[in-house]
């Protein structure tokens, strides 16, 4: 008993710590743990700027801005794309995009364009 209580407390410490140290980059399952309350199926816009581009994966980076209605400071993270990319998008650009969740409730972009 006394073991796996520790357990417990090294991992939540663990998870705070690593939710803290990933302000600057952390990819999607630490918004799974952290936005489980956002179940409906919802829209939330977003403004960045895209980081990069994975195009064999159809994922891209961005580092964007807060999203209040979200609860999400300021970072830099993977999105998996559900909408083509525009062509006329580079890596640099700002960028506006939506957010709804897929049916995993991964955070996914359905749309995107240059601001
Ligand atoms: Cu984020």
């Amino acid at each position: 008993m006394k073991k796996s209580s520790l357990a417990f407390i090294l991992a939540i410490s663990g998870l705070t710590g690593t939710t803290q140290a990933a302000a600057q980059d952390h990819d999607m399952s630490q918004h799974q743990m952290t936005m489980q309350h956002a179940a409906e199926p919802a829209r939330h816009e977003g403004i960045g700027v895209l980081k990069a581009v994975n195009e064999k994966a159809g994922k891209v980076q961005i580092a964007h801005e807060a999203i209040a209605d979200l609860g999400w400071p300021a970072m830099n993270m993977w999105f998996a794309l559900d909408c083509p990319l525009p062509g006329d998008i580079r890596v640099g650009d700002a960028v506006h995009f939506e957010l709804m969740q897929d049916e995993k409730r991964h955070w996914t972009i359905v749309a995107i364009n240059r601001k």
